[in-house]
């Protein structure tokens, strides 16, 4: 029988409530990626946090398919018997035919079905499939590109679950399936190519050549219209992944990206332009008490001063109450994420706070992974010593002279002396593989920032994820991130950007790019960014050392705001998360498989734009607490007076509620008729 299912999307603080009476009749969505159960990068964190909204709206007709990788789904899925008959059927005929398919629940909020693949296991088909696609579409993928053979395997064992969920149901089946990135494209093109009864949609959350393109030296976004894409990718030997990618996106009933700017790329560069755009949003943890995020900010903070203590024993000449930190996370991607330009900016940021005889003192963590051979000595040693000697860190005898004998005195003495350290504090807290040429280490080389005593900006480079557990620094990333004051993230391609994103729903100011999704969307829909913690710098119309510019005075302006300040201004970052919550972003996901089933279903299903899509884009007025005035623009971050200056503690509720009321408007969404691509891209008109 069929069911009729909708879905409300309920009102947030001031956005619009969306309902959607789409009748989903019988259809049965799978969503397909390599990152199901399986971290690897951003792709993980979009299925994960979406899985609640999805499995709500979809209810026991949701299943999502990744790759079975056992030490994921020993701590993460609970297998057990297939719930749908037909699928359970389907399941059992390919387990009867050679492969290891599992079902289970995954256990994250939401407790989505999954189904997982043992790719390896059907490895013997692989001669074969790899004919067949060379048959079938023309594209040749060599042998010792193992993940272009992990996603052949992949896609040709989704396409075959597919089919044969289809071949065992009763009636004729409305399947939806979503495909995430080229590792699961080829699913989709065979689904086509087989003429399967499933609407497909296809997901880019980067394109490969400009993954490739941009971390090379080109001139990315003035010639994005000029690139020769197939000589392009030949020369970076990804042609067969190229192909894998643009066969996906050209099949697709549906194709999506995560941003207006991937949707420009993906235009010129998968030459197709895409029909919706489906930004990432996030689970938007809520508090009973309001300010709570602030105090697990002072929390967090805490057990960041420790650690900094300990990494800075013998050498802590700096007041740990005037210590602003800063970070940088994600893939090691040196010039794509910004790092390069955010060290530049940290130096000529150390110069200013030194001219200006400042009491602050900066610390910015770059936390991205790269090999290694573990914790290196002198951290784990400052560690040690702080948790031993915590009393002699500060290199000054106690007052208890009273208390003490002579020996005492001798014994406190060699201890002091046992925390005085020949060297310098260490940049970087492991010992890695590739430290000479490591790009990180050499740009800091270069510029000399070498946590000295007269350095106002430290640096400290963790070259590993962050984890609870860890002897060195023990927090896990979210837990790290709120103890901070700022996150920098100026990349040069990031399609979204999860990190300032996080950095948002956590009440802590970020700094991003107009070459970001994440940094277009918040201009889009924020009338000031930056009076909401929000800076956006531009990368787009500047040249590097011009947006290295810009980013050095949106720091220093930074070290220059009073504790107050920055507490008002956490307030209105904190009040942007709603913008960010899957429970309103999750509405361009539900438009683009409506989409998808009236294209491939037309005589059951009928789509039409939601009113909402068609109209203005929303903005996030100017906080009614900032001045007005064109001359305080560059100023828009909350200041205070000097007197001012450490008074953590002023009407939070009644700034909020003047806030508040001026954000309650109507919410309305930017145009979604088929992206609207706002961007001129430089250079097409002469402008660089
Ligand atoms: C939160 C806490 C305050 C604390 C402040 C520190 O707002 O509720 O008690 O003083 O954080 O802010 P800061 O920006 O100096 O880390
Ligand atoms: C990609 O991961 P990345 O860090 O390699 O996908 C993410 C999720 O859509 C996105 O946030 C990010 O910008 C992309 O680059």
């Amino acid at each position: 029988m069929p069911l009729a299912r909708s879905l409300s999307i309920t009102s947030l603080s001031g956005l619009e409530e969306w309902d959607e009476e789409f009748d989903l009749e019988d259809a049965v969505l799978f969503e397909i990626a390599w990152e199901v159960a399986n971290k690897v990068g951003g792709i993980y964190t979009v299925i994960q946090t979406k899985a609640r909204l999805t499995a709500e709206e979809w209810g026991e007709n949701y299943f999502l398919v990744g790759p079975y990788v056992e030490s994921n789904v020993r701590t993460q899925v609970e297998l057990i018997e297939p719930t749908n008959p037909a699928l359970k059927r389907a399941i059992d005929k390919m387990n009867s035919s050679g492969c290891k398919v599992y079902f289970g629940r995954w256990l994250i909020e939401g407790s989505p079905y999954v189904v997982l693949i043992d790719v390896a296991f059907t490895a013997w088909n692989l001669d074969k499939w790899k004919k067949e696609l060379w048959d079938n579409f023309s594209i040749g993928v060599p042998w010792f590109d193992r993940e272009a053979n992990d996603a052949v395997l992949f896609g040709f064992l989704t396409a075959w679950l597919l089919g044969e969920y289809a071949a065992q149901c009763e009636e004729p089946p409305h399947i939806l399936a979503h495909f995430h990135e080229w590792l699961a494209g080829l699913g989709l093109a065979l689904c086509r190519q087989r003429q399967l009864p499933v609407a497909t949609i296809f997901t880019t959350h980067a394109t490969l050549l400009g993954r490739y393109l941009c971390a090379g030296s080109v001139d990315f976004y003035n010639n994005l219209a000029d690139f020769n894409v197939d000589k392009e990718a030949g020369d970076r030997q990804i042609y067969h992944r190229y192909c894998l990618e643009r066969t996906a996106a050209r099949c697709a009933h549906v194709f999506t990206t995560v941003s207006q700017i991937t949707a420009v790329e993906a235009e010129h560069l998968l030459k197709r332009k895409p029909d919706i755009i489906t930004p990432n949003g996030l689970n938007v943890k809520k508090f009973s008490a309001m300010h709570e995020f602030q105090n697990l900010h002072a929390q967090s903070k805490n057990r960041i001063q420790e650690f900094i203590r300990g990494h800075f024993y013998g050498h802590l000449d700096f007041n740990l109450d005037k210590c602003l930190f800063l970070f940088i996370a994600g893939r090691y991607e040196f010039s794509n994420k910004g790092a390069d330009i955010f060290l530049e900016a940290l130096a000529r940021l150390n110069y200013l706070l030194r001219v200006n005889h400042s009491d602050v003192t900066v610390v910015a963590f770059f936390i991205m992974p790269a090999r290694t051979n573990n914790f290196n000595v002198e951290t784990l040693k400052g560690q040690a010593v702080r948790k031993q000697k915590r009393m002699y860190l500060y290199g000054q005898l106690p007052d208890v002279s009273k208390m003490l004998d002579k020996d005492d005195f001798t014994m406190m003495k060699r201890a002091i002396f046992a925390t005085q350290r020949q060297c310098q504090p260490p940049i970087c807290t492991h010992n890695m593989l590739e430290d000479s040429n490591d790009p990180i280490l050499t740009c800091i080389r270069r510029i000399g920032l070498f946590n000295s005593s007269a350095d106002r900006v430290k640096v400290i480079f963790h070259p590993e994820f962050l984890s609870s557990t860890s002897p060195l620094l023990p927090m896990d990333y979210e837990e790290f991130v709120r103890g901070c004051h700022l996150g920098v993230f100026p990349s040069y391609y990031e399609p979204w950007g999860y990190t300032p994103a996080e950095c948002t729903v956590m009440g802590i100011p970020s700094i991003s790019t107009n070459l970001s999704g994440f940094g277009c969307f918040m201009e889009e829909h924020i009338a000031d960014p930056s009076a909401y913690g929000i800076y956006i710098l531009d990368r787009r119309y500047r040249g590097v050392d011009e947006s290295c510019n810009q980013l050095t005075s949106y720091l220093f302006q930074f070290c220059q705001q009073s504790r107050r300040a920055r507490i008002i201004q956490r307030n209105r970052t904190e009040r942007l998360s709603d913008l960010l919550d899957w429970r309103y972003l999750g509405r361009y996901y539900i438009s683009a498989r409506h989409m998808a089933l009236a294209k491939a279903f037309p005589d059951t299903y009928f789509y039409q734009p939601h009113d909402s899509e068609t109209a203005q884009g929303f903005r996030y007025p100017r906080p009614a607490s900032v001045p007005p005035s064109p001359s305080l623009s560059r100023h828009s971050s909350p200041r205070q007076s000097e007197a001012e200056e450490d008074d953590d503690r002023y009407d939070e509720d009644a700034e909020a509620e003047k806030d508040r009321l001026n954000i309650r408007q109507p919410l309305t969404l930017p145009s979604k008729k088929g992206p609207a691509l706002p961007y001129t891209l430089p250079g097409a008109n002469g402008e660089k």
